[in-house]
């Protein structure tokens, strides 16, 4: 199998900055020699450009048009990619409206690993940042700017795991839709092992696309991020979403999002999401 490593190093849709170093860290972290060791063929197709923060006039964001460029890029950088299985590296992830719509060649399972759900619009976000929007976007709902661009799955093809930092319009909306969320109380009760069946069960005949934030686990394990949420995932409790998943055989494109070196301890979260990135891939245990 081929994989096509493709980076976006932005912060622009984020609360704090850093997260445009991500794509650094991961492949510091040794995310192309590992996939290699995994007898994977990988190219490194570089970064997508996106402005610093720095040369931009205004101080303040929401930034929504150089997210909207910058995922625009994206989304036809990954529309030229044929049989290869790209990993996008972020960035904050505002940019998986532009990985989603990307790889979208009709019906798609999206799998939405995070903290947060990112099914904020305009109206029900209290932060204005776009990082926490993009699920939305995707589904249709938000700035028409973004939604004409990016609107690329339907609702009920959706899956949320790992949830435990909402907002209150945010509730709301994902009920309206139909998304299907398992929140950290869902994976305390019913176990990864049952969700992650489930997750397939649900999207039957669907190629699947994860998104991986990497504020979806636990803190202690992964403190290089800009939103942590105490009572994350575990270690196992990732892996082995990632296991079940790759034995499916049916995910064919991942994003790794929000790893913020600069909040970190050493390169712990890199090195989590590389680990999460192999098991995703192929890679057994025994
Ligand atoms: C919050 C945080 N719901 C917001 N979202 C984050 O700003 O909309 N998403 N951090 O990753
Ligand atoms: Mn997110
Ligand atoms: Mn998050
Ligand atoms: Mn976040």
């Amino acid at each position: 199998e081929r994989v096509a490593v493709l980076g976006l190093p932005m912060d622009l849709g984020a609360g704090r900055r850093g997260v445009d170093m991500g794509p650094s860290a991961l492949r510091y972290a040794r995310l192309l020699e590992e996939l290699e060791a995994l007898g994977l063929a990988v190219e490194d197709l570089g970064d997508v450009r996106v402005p610093l923060a720095e040369t931009l006039r205004k101080r303040k964001g929401p930034y929504l048009e150089e997210i909207r460029q910058a995922a625009l890029e994206l989304r036809d950088r990954l529309r030229g990619l044929e049989g290869v299985f790209p990993i996008v590296l972020g960035g904050d992830h505002s940019l998986s409206m532009g990985s989603v719509s990307g790889v979208a060649r009709g019906r798609i399972g999206v799998i939405w690993v995070d903290a947060h759900a990112d099914f904020n619009t305009p109206e029900t976000s209290p932060s204005g940042n776009i990082h926490g929007m993009p699920l939305a976007v995707l589904c249709g709902l938000g700035h028409p700017r973004l939604t004409e661009a990016f609107q690329a799955v339907d609702p009920k093809d959706v899956v949320l795991i790992g949830v435990r930092s909402l907002d209150p319009g945010e509730k709301r909306l994902l009920k309206e839709m139909g998304v299907r969320v398992y929140t950290m109380h869902e994976v305390d009760r019913l176990g990864m092992a049952r969700i992650a069946e489930e997750t397939l069960a649900y999207l039957e005949g669907l190629p699947l696309h994860v998104s991986l934030d990497a504020d979806v686990l636990d803190p202690a394990l992964a403190p290089g991020v800009g939103t942590p949420v105490p009572g994350g995932l575990t270690y196992r409790e990732a892996h082995l979403l990632m296991e079940v998943l790759a034995h499916s055989g049916r995910v064919q494109s991942l994003d790794l999002v929000e790893v913020n070196p600069i909040l970190d301890e050493k390169n712990r979260t890199a090195e989590m999401m590389v680990g999460l990135a192999l098991s995703l891939l192929g890679k057994r245990i025994l």
